[in-house]
Formats: structure tokens, C-alpha cells, sequence
């Protein structure tokens, strides 16, 4: 469960990274895309080569879509109500808690290579606890 000290980390967090958002989730992706090849599968209509438009135009999708997130922390369930159906219900992206931690995870390693010394041990705890929240989300509607 996030605290209040958890979401104003993450609200101060976010607010450092203005402007970076398409590069950050461009390279959230293809960590993941590296690291974990099979999520690749999920994309066979996506160019995946670093710096694709389609991977900095999804980077910045789903970064977009987390900072929505942030603005509704007290209510990701409806916020990411949509998505959710999405990833449930056309995407199909599975086994869905599998792969929805490898992308939190890219995505905490970008922000740590970015703040360096602002990734605390706090904000990288409150940022985990955020992405599971969201992976939950995300994950919910799936039978
Ligand atoms: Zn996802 C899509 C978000 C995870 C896969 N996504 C998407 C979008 C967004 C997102 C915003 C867009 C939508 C529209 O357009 O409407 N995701 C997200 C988030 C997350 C995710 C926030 C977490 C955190 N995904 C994921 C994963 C996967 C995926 C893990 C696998 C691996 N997605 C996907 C796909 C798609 C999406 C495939 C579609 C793309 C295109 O464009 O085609």
C-alpha cells in the first residue's frame, strides 16, 4: 500500500523528469525488449531497433499513461480502467504479472541511471510499490 510519504516521492519524482519522458520510456522498452526477449513477441508490427519512432511514440504512450496514473493515485483502478481492459482483453499480454514486472523493472533501472543519488532507497521503494500497484491494475480483469 502506498503511503503518503510513497506518493509525494513519486509526485516529486515525476516532476524531475519533464520533457524526457518519450526517451525514458524509449529506453524503459528496449531494456526490457533485451532483457527479456519474449515480450518481443507482443510487438511483431513494431520496428524494434533503438530510436524506432514506434518504440520513442510508445516509450512516450506509456509513460504518458503512468503520469496519468500519478495524478490519480488514490484511484488507479478507475484511472487505468481502460487500459486495463485493453491489456486484458485484446492485448493479451500474458502471463500478465510476468511481464508487466520486467517492464517496472526497466523502468525503475532508466530512472536510477538517470537521478543517480535522487533514486533513493525511499523513492526506489515508493516507485516499486507504485508500478505493482499499476501492474495490479493492469492485471485485474484477466481470467
Ligand atoms: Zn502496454 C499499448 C501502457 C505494459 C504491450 N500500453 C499500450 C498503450 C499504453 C500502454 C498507454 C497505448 C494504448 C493506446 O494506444 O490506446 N503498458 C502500459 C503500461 C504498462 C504496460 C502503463 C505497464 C506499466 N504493455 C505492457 C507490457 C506489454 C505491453 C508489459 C508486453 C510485454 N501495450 C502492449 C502492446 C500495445 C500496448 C502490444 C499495443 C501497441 C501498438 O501500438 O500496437
Amino acid at each position: 500500500v502506498l503511503t503518503a510519504e510513497d506518493k509525494k516521492l513519486i509526485q516529486q519524482t515525476w516532476g524531475k523528469l519533464g520533457g524526457a519522458e518519450e526517451e525514458i520510456g524509449a529506453e524503459a522498452l528496449l531494456r526490457m525488449f533485451h532483457s527479456y526477449p519474449p515480450t518481443k513477441t507482443y510487438f511483431p508490427h513494431f520496428d524494434l531497433s533503438p530510436g524506432s519512432d514506434q518504440i520513442r511514440g510508445h516509450g512516450k504512450k506509456v509513460v504518458a499513461a503512468l503520469g496519468n496514473a500519478i495524478k490519480n493515485l488514490d484511484n488507479l483502478s478507475q484511472a487505468l480502467s481502460e487500459l486495463s481492459n485493453l491489456h486484458a482483453y485484446n492485448l493479451r499480454v500474458d502471463p500478465p504479472r510476468f511481464s508487466l514486472q520486467f517492464l517496472s523493472q526497466c523502468l525503475q533501472v532508466t530512472l536510477a541511471t538517470r537521478l543517480g543519488k535522487e533514486y533513493s532507497p525511499e523513492v526506489h521503494s515508493a516507485v516499486d510499490k507504485f508500478m505493482s500497484a499499476v501492474a495490479a491494475v493492469l492485471a485485474e480483469k484477466y481470467r
